[in-house]
């Protein structure tokens, strides 16, 4: 089937087409470049999709507050995209499972989409994949696009330039504001919550949280929520903090400045990909190690091998 008629049928919210073209990009497919296109100057729709990234640890309750989230926006009449990457487990600890039994009571409502997607393995990962994604759940009519990642590493740092608004998820005990501070994401949370506050210690992580939280300057105090996921309490609260953000994003500008930071992104993404496509394709491993060797042996540095690798294109 040719892009523009795929495009098409996802255009009228058809679960078969979208899935499929998730899985295109997925596998990073040539007709990608096509699809893309319809996408972006075909017919789109006014107000873009709200974006809305849910990082944390393993096991903090990501999927179970994306359940929770999804419930409360349906209630609201929204349309809704889930998409899952790089879902931690999927083989071996029945996470991929378990989100799909807690899925369960969406998976036959079609105002749900719900998608997971493995960016690893891709050159520029998730800041090449995960616009390409969002751009076909948007397409699809999906007015919240809920995006969870694990938190590991740069996953979630990186999730936060994708998203309108990063929930970073925290659970009692374990020193997890003393983690969230190494891992850099005090910064990138616009909306902090501490799940799972049906265990003890959840006022004392709150008040770790709220001092750490103070010692960052930005224009934005981003607040904290304590929510029980499992049941669904504190729903409300997270959609007030959600709401507050997006109305400090809007009146600030700053909506329209991390749209453009990630259409940014996502350029770099492709031509850095691209780029690396075509040393290959010129030089292939062989021409690489042989610059290595010369450096190595001292008959070169670094910058001059690179040089020589850049003038080939
Ligand atoms: N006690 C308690 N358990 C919870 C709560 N929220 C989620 N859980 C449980 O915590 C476990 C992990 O929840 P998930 O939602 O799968 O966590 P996750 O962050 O998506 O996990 P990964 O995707 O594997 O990183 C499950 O057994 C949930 O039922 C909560 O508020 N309280
Ligand atoms: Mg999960």
């Amino acid at each position: 089937m040719d892009a523009v008629k795929l495009v098409e049928l996802a255009r009228e919210g058809r679960p078969r087409a979208v899935a499929r073209l998730i899985s295109l990009v997925e596998n990073a497919s040539p007709e990608l470049r096509a699809i893309t296109a319809e996408l972006c100057t075909g017919p789109r729709r006014q107000p873009p999709a709200t974006v809305i990234g849910l990082t944390g640890s393993p096991g903090v309750g990501k999927s179970t507050s994306t359940a929770m989230l999804v419930r409360a926006f349906r209630a609201q009449g929204k349309k809704v995209g889930v998409l899952a990457v790089d879902p931690s487990s999927p083989f071996t600890g029945g996470a991929l499972l378990g989100d799909r039994v807690r899925m369960q009571d969406h998976a036959t409502d079609s105002g749900v989409f719900i998608r997971s997607m493995a960016s690893r393995g891709h050159l520029g990962g998730l800041a090449w994949a995960t616009p390409q994604a969002l751009r076909v759940l948007d397409a699809a009519g999906c007015e919240v696009i809920l995006i969870e990642t694990v938190g590991v590493g740069q996953a979630e740092v990186d999730i936060a330039s994708l998203a309108d608004t990063t929930i970073v998820l925290l659970a009692p005990g374990m020193g997890d504001g003393v983690q969230a501070a190494k891992a850099g994401i005090l910064e990138v949370g616009d909306v902090f919550v501490v799940n799972k506050a049906d265990r003890d210690g959840t006022q004392a992580a709150v008040r770790e949280l709220r001092n750490m939280i103070a010692l960052v300057e930005r224009p934005w105090k981003p607040p904290i929520v304590t929510t029980i996921a499992s049941r669904g309490e504190g729903v409300e609260e997270l959609l007030v903090a959600l709401a507050a953000h997006r109305t400090h994003l809007v009146g600030s500008g700053e909506l329209e400045g991390r749209r453009r930071a990630r259409a940014r992104e996502e350029i770099e993404a492709i031509a850095v990909a691209a780029l690396r496509g075509r040393f290959a394709y010129l030089h292939g491993d062989r021409r690489l190690d042989t610059l290595a060797a010369g450096v190595l042996a001292g008959d070169s540095d670094p910058y001059t091998a690179a040089d020589e690798l850049l003038s080939a294109l």
